[in-house]
């Protein structure tokens, strides 16, 4: 299997913003740097110089020169660049270039919304769907849940929430990291210099709840939160207060199958101590954010968040089977330490009280950059110490002046780390797993490292950590080894089949392909040997950045997910705010 690479010249397809580095990579043999231009959309030439020989790049095994036009700031749209011979996709030059993708990012979660229709005023005929999992047949239904057997003797409702990715599970611990990255994307309103709120209030995103005067994007993250409420045990149980891992079929369904024709038995899952701190921590952030809308909400959430935290206190070491995976994901994580960091940051920022700040300073992962933001991957729904961290370095809280000083030098030596790697590797991505270990979900990493480079530029005003996340941006939209835009509907070479249960047009002309703002997981080194049966066959031996395959049958490596549009969502947001200021 030959990849489609298509130009040498690789460049950001959706463009670049005038103030903006601008980079971009050739693939080529030549060991002597070449000349390149840089042409308008009516072919003359604006700009041109020499590219840098770079030699060999471990991502993609490729030989290949980088090229600088940062001096150029004129805008416009249809630009090439021309090197070897060859003639780069065209780019736009303009500070509104993600403008759209901070709305179709967050579209997403309403398109993925269990429990709801989704309605053909908002997102258009062919994206609309009836309610899923309501037990309206051939549904069995989220509305009154039986446990695994042996697991509990009661049911629960825990209609709602969004659908995990492919898949229609429901699991705590990806809610969790995602809706927190949405309030997020939210709180940095409310705390970064030149952050826009307007593009996420009420009346500015595709949600239904129009006119409430809650801003959209919380109306979005909602739909979540009420989920994970519903997750947790109720009282008068043994393992009351603590959360049900997760919720979905008995058995895996396949492809194409829209929501509201699932027939498979939904089950309720044991709880878990992860669960259980991922709902203390976003319950937290609830009860901060929701107080000037709905007093009464966010005093449910910070009542279930603290009630999680004594749970998961007295239960610390539950966690999920990895034999747990029929139907669904298994999520397993035996290591809660970074949960409970981030738990104890998100209480302590809304409640002030000295046993949170306690819990955060005995903590071992308190004030080490390599325990919040690793180096071979950086946060995910595994390893959420890292969200901790970002909230206490930007929230108003209680830490004392040396305490916060502490925080946000872990910020800025992660982002100083991710910001030389976008100088270092030829691609200019700010990811670099040892060994070229490029993970499962591969972007949603490049994205989480780009959240710490964006967080590091609000606070510092350091311009170069905001240039380290454009070159982020430059990778995802297409400087990279397949000259692919990961993002459906962006740049001229975009994922389109992602691996989805109803927008599944590659297996059923009928359905859609993903709408616009869509991310595909990315290159996973490990797929072809993960049982994804498109990447076992065409994928073996690829190097790391090259194992992808814009199929919807490759899971490993196509699949779209909460957990990854999430920090899409919070990039968009801070790339559009850039480009306006
Ligand atoms: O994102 C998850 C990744 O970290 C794991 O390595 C992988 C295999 O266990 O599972 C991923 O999560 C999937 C989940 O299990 C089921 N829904 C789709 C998720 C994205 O592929």
């Amino acid at each position: 299997y030959e990849p489609d690479t298509g130009s040498p010249v690789r460049v950001n397809q959706v463009g670049y913003l005038p103030q903006g580095p601008k980079t971009g990579t050739l693939v080529t043999d030549a060991t002597d740097p070449l000349p390149w231009t840089l042409k308008s959309a009516d072919g003359a030439a604006v700009a041109s110089g020499t590219t840098v020989p770079g030699g060999e790049d471990p991502t993609s095994r490729q030989n290949v020169h980088t090229f600088d036009f940062g001096a150029v700031t004129d805008t416009g749209d249809g630009f090439t660049i021309e090197a070897d011979g060859q003639v780069s996709e065209p780019f736009s030059i303009r500070a509104d270039l993600y403008d759209s993708l901070r709305s179709d990012s967050l579209a997403y979660f309403y398109q993925n919304r269990s429990g709801i229709e989704i309605d053909a005023d908002l997102v258009g005929e062919e994206y609309a769907r009836p309610a899923g999992h309501l037990g309206v047949a051939p549904n069995k239904g989220d509305t009154d849940v039986p446990c695994q057997p042996g697991v509990c003797d009661y049911r629960l409702d825990v209609r709602g929430g969004w659908y995990d990715a492919g898949d229609h599970g429901k699991y705590v611990v990806n809610g969790g990291i995602a809706v927190a990255e949405l309030m997020d994307t939210y709180e940095r309103t409310l705390t970064a210099d030149g952050a826009e709120s307007a593009e996420l209030g009420d009346g500015a995103l595709r949600v239904p709840e129009h006119g409430n005067d809650v801003p959209d994007i919380l109306d979005e993250a909602r739909w979540e939160l009420d989920f994970l409420l519903r997750m947790q045990v109720p009282a008068g149980n043994p393992l009351a207060g603590m959360v049900h891992h997760k919720v979905h079929d008995a058995n895996w369904t396949g492809l194409p199958m829209r929501p509201e024709l699932d027939p498979e038995q939904r089950e309720l899952h044991p709880p878990t101590t992860a669960a259980t701190l991922n709902l203390a921590a976003t319950a937290a952030q609830c009860a901060r954010l929701y107080e000037p809308f709905d007093a009464d909400f966010a005093a449910q959430c910070r009542t279930a968040a603290e009630t999680a935290w004594a749970a998961a206190k007295a239960h610390p070491a539950v966690y999920a089977s990895p034999a747990d995976g029929v139907g669904g994901g298994t999520y397993e994580d035996n290591d809660v330490s970074d949960e409970f960091y981030w738990a104890a940051a998100e209480l302590f920022t809304t409640t002030g009280k000295d046993t949170y700040r306690q819990a955060l300073l005995e903590s071992p992962l308190h004030a080490d950059p390599d325990a919040a933001f690793p180096a071979d991957g950086g946060m995910w729904w595994g390893g959420t110490a890292g969200l901790g961290v970002l909230t206490l370095a930007t929230v108003p809280n209680d830490l004392t002046a040396d305490q916060l000083a502490d925080v946000r030098a872990v910020v800025t030596t992660a982002a100083d780390r991710y910001k030389q790697q976008t100088e270092d590797q030829l691609y200019g991505v700010p990811y670099a797993p040892e060994g070229q270990n490029y993970t499962w979900g591969s972007n949603s990493q490049v994205l989480n490292n780009m959240i710490v480079l964006a967080t590091a530029a609000d606070l510092t005003g350091e311009a170069g950590y905001r240039d380290a996340v454009l070159r982020g941006a430059d990778y995802l939209f297409g400087r990279n080894p397949l000259n692919q835009s990961y993002v459906t509907g962006y740049g001229e070479r975009f994922s389109q089949n992602q691996h989805h249960r109803f927008w599944a047009h590659q297996s059923d002309p009928a359905l859609p392909h993903p709408p616009a703002g869509s991310l595909a997981g990315g290159p996973n080194l490990t797929a072809p040997t993960s049982g994804d049966p498109e990447a076992a066959t065409k994928l073996k031996g690829c190097a790391a950045a090259m194992c992808y395959l814009d199929d919807n049958g490759s899971y490993a490596t196509n699949e779209v997910a909460i957990n990854w549009n999430a920090p899409l969502a919070f990039v968009a947001s801070y790339l559009d705010d850039a480009g306006d200021g």
